[in-house]
C-alpha cells in the first residue's frame, strides 16, 4: 500500500491556482481530469475524456505550437504508463514552455484502483518488488530536470517549478489513495476542443 501524503484535489488547486491566458493545461483521464475541474473549469483546460496515453504527446504538440505559452500536462500513473515513449520524443524536442506533472496514486484509479506497475509488489524471487519509478524513466529518456516530490514541504517549489521553470521538467508526485467526488468537466470532445482553440486562437 502506497505510503503517500499528499492529497491531489488541494495540490492541483494550488498548481492551477491564478491561471491566466499563458497557461494551457492537459489533463489525463480519470481523476487529473477531475482534479484540474475542481480548480475551477476555464477554456484553456482540456480535460482528455478518453484517449489514454495521450496527454504527453498532446502537449509537447501544443508547446512546440505555442512557443510562448507555458504548457503544463497533469495526467495519472497508469495514463503515463500507456505513453512512457513519449517522454523519449519530449526530451528529443526539448520545449523550453513544457512542465509534466504526474500524480501517482499507484492505481488505476477510474476503472476501481487494481495497482498499476508503480505499485511495490511481491512477485517472488526474480521479481526486484520495487515499483516502476516514472521519474528515473523520464530521466533515461534525456529529459534533464525530473524528480519525485513526496512531502507538504516540497509543494510549493513544485508549483513554481510547474508554473514556471525552464522546460522541458518532469515531476512525479506521490499522492494518496482517495475516494474522491466527481467534478466533471464539460462531456461534448469537440465543445472542449472549440472552447479551447478560440480561447487560444480568437476567432478565425
Ligand atoms: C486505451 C484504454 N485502456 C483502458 C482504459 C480504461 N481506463 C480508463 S481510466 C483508467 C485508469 C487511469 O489510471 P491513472 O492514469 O493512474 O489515473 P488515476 O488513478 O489518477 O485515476 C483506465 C485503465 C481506457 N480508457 N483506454
Amino acid at each position: 500500500m502506497s505510503q503517500a501524503t499528499l492529497q491531489r484535489r488541494p495540490l492541483v488547486k494550488k498548481i492551477l491556482a491564478g491561471a491566466d491566458d499563458n497557461l494551457l493545461v492537459i489533463a489525463g483521464l480519470g481523476s487529473s481530469n477531475w482534479d484540474i475541474t475542481n480548480a475551477g473549469d476555464r477554456p484553456l483546460n482540456m480535460p482528455l475524456w478518453g484517449a489514454m496515453g495521450a496527454p504527453v504527446g498532446m502537449g509537447l504538440g501544443l508547446a512546440i505550437a505555442q512557443p510562448t505559452k507555458r504548457v503544463l500536462v497533469i495526467t495519472g500513473d497508469g495514463d503515463m504508463l500507456m505513453s512512457l515513449g513519449s517522454l523519449a520524443t519530449v526530451a528529443a524536442q526539448s520545449p523550453d514552455n513544457l512542465a509534466i506533472c504526474v500524480l501517482d496514486n499507484e492505481k488505476f484509479g477510474e476503472t476501481g484502483n487494481q495497482a498499476t506497475h508503480t505499485s511495490p509488489r511481491n512477485n517472488g524471487p526474480t521479481d526486484s518488488g520495487a515499483g516502476t519509478d516514472l521519474a528515473m524513466i523520464a530521466k533515461g529518456c534525456g529529459i534533464a530536470d525530473c524528480s519525485t516530490v513526496t512531502e507538504k514541504a516540497e509543494v510549493s517549489q513544485l508549483v513554481k517549478d510547474l508554473r514556471g521553470k525552464k522546460g522541458p521538467i518532469f515531476r512525479l508526485v506521490k499522492v494518496m489513495v482517495e475516494k474522491l467526488e466527481f467534478v466533471m468537466p464539460p462531456q461534448d470532445g469537440a465543445h472542449l476542443k472549440d472552447r479551447f482553440r478560440q480561447a487560444l486562437l480568437g476567432n478565425p
